[in-house]
């Protein structure tokens, strides 16, 4: 049974695409849509009625709500061991952009913003083989004490198994650690498509998918919780996109630690793979539908305004999104590799984005618990 279920009547509507009335009734009714759901629902040309569907979901669990938060990401290191070819951010040492910021530096760019209602820090690195473990837990505990008010949202999957290996620590000591100085909630990335074959093509250094779903529910045993992500409009097929939703599932099922999922459209400029064409507007919209009508064990979708525009993401909120992501400040990761989106957004300008797409925007903390601006 799913968060939602009401009656079959629930829903009148006119589907173009007749094979989408199967799956009204189950979701009407609450019912798990299963793998074979998922790939009609993709290959549905009917994006009205695919986001109908979606859309009556997100109104069951938010009404009118879309959240957002008044975040900063502070990006502490462009070196990476890893290299992924989809990365246009990471460096290697030595190379003439290549940076790594001191605590100092982590002080001095906080400090910048030091009288803005800055309620989430959204903290990710490379690998970078010259940092030490005691820089993770330092970098934590400056954030605390030049934010103590903030939640740190630090630290993917990816960057926690590499800090366990430097500090010759288990998963679970490191997650100790990490949250005694200061880590609250761990971000979704690095998850990208879970698929051997893909990973072998484009990010073979990388932790696989079994890995990274391990480090997720050490994390959620240690009481964090976290985000998901997946990175389409790459090398992926639609199979694979529904078995990386599925595997998220399961793990939610176990766990109950994901907070929100946020599918991430792949930018290609400056990367190995700038032949890839952008992801297209109704792909990004089938994505953000398909989360919210398969990932029924999620509480919130984010249309992650700087991957898929601001115009676009105004519009995923009917679609089956009912959080925005943050103000953010300034984005590196997306931009670095073509973004065109703003680099960061108001107060002002989030809520018109909200209030102009006919719902009611909340401004939240990392938790979803309410703003009291
Ligand atoms: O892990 C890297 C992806 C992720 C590109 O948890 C790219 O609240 C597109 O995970 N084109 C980092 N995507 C971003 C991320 C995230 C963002 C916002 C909120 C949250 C959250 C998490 O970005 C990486 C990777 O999957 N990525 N390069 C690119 N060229
Ligand atoms: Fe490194 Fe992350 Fe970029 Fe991969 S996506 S190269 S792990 S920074």
């Amino acid at each position: 049974m799913t968060m939602w279920s009401q009656s079959k009547n629930d829903m009148k509507y006119s589907f173009l695409d007749k094979s989408l009335y199967e799956i009204k009734d189950k979701v009407v009714s609450g019912e798990r849509l299963g793998f074979e759901d998922g790939i009609a629902l993709y290959k549905s040309n009917d994006i009205v009625g695919v986001g109908h569907l979606a859309d009556y979901v997100r109104r069951k669990l938010h009404g009118k709500k879309a959240f957002y938060v008044y975040n900063q990401h502070l990006n502490f290191t462009n070196i990476c061991l890893n290299r992924c070819l989809f990365c246009a951010f990471s460096r290697d040492a030595g190379e003439k952009d290549a940076f790594a910021l001191s605590i100092d530096d982590v002080r001095s760019r906080l400090m910048e913003r030091i009288n803005e209602p800055v309620r989430e820090l959204h903290v990710v690195g490379g690998l970078n083989s010259s940092l030490s473990f005691d820089y993770y837990i330092e970098l934590l505990n400056t954030i605390k004490e030049v934010r103590p008010d903030s939640t740190i949202k630090a630290f993917t999957a990816v960057e926690i198994d590499y800090i366990a290996g430097i500090g010759g620590l288990s998963i679970e000591e490191t997650i100790a650690e990490l949250k005694k100085a200061g880590l609250e909630m761990i971000p979704g990335g690095g998850a990208e498509v879970m698929s051997d074959r893909v990973r072998k093509k484009l990010f073979p250094k990388k932790i696989d998918s079994n890995r990274w779903l391990e480090i997720m529910e050490a994390s959620h045993s240690a009481g964090l919780t976290s985000n998901a992500t997946m990175l389409y409009g790459h090398i992926e097929t639609l199979n694979e996109r529904v078995d990386h939703l599925i595997k998220l599932r399961e793990l939610q099922d176990k766990t109950g630690g994901f907070t929100a999922f946020i599918p991430l459209a792949f930018h290609s400029k400056n990367t190995k793979l700038s032949h890839i064409p952008s992801t297209t507007a109704f792909d990004d919209l089938k994505n953000i539908a398909l989360a919210r009508l398969m990932l029924d064990n999620f509480s919130h979708i984010k249309a992650y305004w700087v991957m898929i525009g601001e115009r676009l993401a105004q519009v995923a909120l009917s679609f089956g999104a009912d959080d925005l992501d943050g103000t953010i400040i300034e984005e590196k990761i997306t931009h670095m590799a073509g973004a065109k989106s703003a680099k960061g957004l108001s107060r002002a300008q989030m809520e018109h984005l909200i209030s102009s797409a006919g719902f009611t925007p909340v401004e939240r903390d990392s938790f979803y618990r309410l703003s009291d601006k």
